[in-house]
């Protein structure tokens, strides 16, 4: 495994690596409140988003340019799903999520189906924004999933309206809201978790830190050593989490989320993760050290957690495989399904544009 200076981890402190038990023990595998279903359905959603980003990857970067299937590029989550998941397998049913762009895992399980996420990548006109966006600003309110506003940290401020309105109803929903470590530096996130502060809004806020905004690394975004640092400033609690390990992500969110639906307020989560390729498809991430990634890859959140599974007797290879097989599969039937679906027409751009 490369060295790497502290720069390249951006403040990541490892706690073992998933062979070793001291890492179960400590970050508590088999735990209280995840039954070994729990842990499977994690993996299931784990491998779902890894198999249905990857295609998108292989999508953009096979397809004629001049007849694209996907008009555009796929912005991923490869290799930091486990954020994502591990944070949206808290909420119950009638919570809220305001995502950000690498956030797919999470809309799959808040009930978006495979099919949704092609049919707008793809833009067919039976999709979410029926045609007109070709990647991620896409959102369903009957699911409580916020439509994803594409300036960075304007989710925060709209996540803390939907928390106002659940309070003020007395519906007892927390609003979990996600934002980056480039988004952090956005003057509507500082406003934002101050005023879920001052007022105890029932959100939480959840910061993907993987280390890079587009070309910036954490080093030239902010001068402390973790985001979660300044949830005291606000006043409200916060935390630091190994963002790779989904597990120890639900440990941190489920601690949140409950602070939030009784009634205490706001906190902040950071998870430690790293982008593991380019911006979108389109960058080719010269800019990014390569021991880097050689490191980050050797913290997989997909192969680290079947590494845990086993060595805690949940799962085995076995599993593991026709899991792989039976969601490729899915995802290589939904691609060429939707694949024929109709587009949209010029006919239809104005529907939903102005209100009757
Ligand atoms: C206000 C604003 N400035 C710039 C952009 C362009 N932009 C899109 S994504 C992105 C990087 C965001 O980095 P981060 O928040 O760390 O999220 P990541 O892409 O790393 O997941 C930028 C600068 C934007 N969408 N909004």
């Amino acid at each position: 495994m490369p060295m790497l200076d502290s720069q390249d981890l951006h403040g990541f402190k490892p706690s073992g690596d998933a062979q070793q038990p001291q890492e179960l023990a400590t970050h508590g595998l088999i735990h209280s409140l995840l039954t070994k279903q729990d842990l499977l359905n994690l993996y299931h959603y784990l491998v779902l988003t890894r198999t249905l980003e990857d295609k998108i990857h292989y999508i953009c970067s096979h397809q004629n340019p001049k007849n694209p299937l996907i008009i555009g590029k796929g912005y991923l989550s490869t290799g930091q799903e486990a954020v994502s998941i591990g944070a949206a397998y808290t909420l119950k049913e009638n919570d809220w999520v305001a995502q950000s762009h690498r956030d797919f895992g999470c809309l799959l399980m808040r009930g978006l189906t495979v099919d949704d996420l092609l049919m707008q990548y793809f833009s067919k006109v039976d999709g979410p924004t029926k045609g007109r966006d070709a990647n991620v600003h896409l959102g369903n309110t009957q699911k409580r999933i916020l439509g994803f506003i594409s300036h960075m940290g304007a989710m925060l401020p709209a996540a803390n309206g939907v928390a106002w309105a659940s309070k003020y109803k007395g519906e007892n929903n927390v609003t979990l809201a996600f934002f980056g470590d480039g988004a952090s530096s956005q003057g509507a996130v500082h406003e934002a978790m101050n005023y879920a502060a001052v007022f105890k809004l029932p959100v939480v806020f959840i910061c993907n830190n993987n280390g890079w905004a587009i070309s910036t690394p954490t080093h030239q975004q902010y001068a402390i050593q973790d985001i979660s640092a300044r949830a005291s400033a606000y006043g409200m609690p916060g935390s630091t989490c190994d963002g790779n390990n989904v597990v120890e992500v639900y440990n941190h969110l489920k601690k949140a989320v409950d602070h939030a639906r009784n009634g205490n307020g706001p906190s902040l989560v950071e998870c430690k993760t790293m982008r593991m390729a380019g911006h979108g498809t389109h960058d080719r991430a010269q800019y990014m050290p390569k021991d880097q990634i050689e490191y980050w890859k050797s913290r997989d959140p997909i192969s680290n957690f079947e590494q845990r599974l086993i060595n805690n007797g949940v799962a085995d290879d076995f599993l593991f495989k026709n899991k792989k097989e039976e969601l490729a599969q899915l995802v290589n039937e939904a691609v060429e399904r939707i694949s024929q679906m109709p587009g949209p027409t010029v006919d239809k751009q104005l529907d939903d544009v102005f209100a009757k």
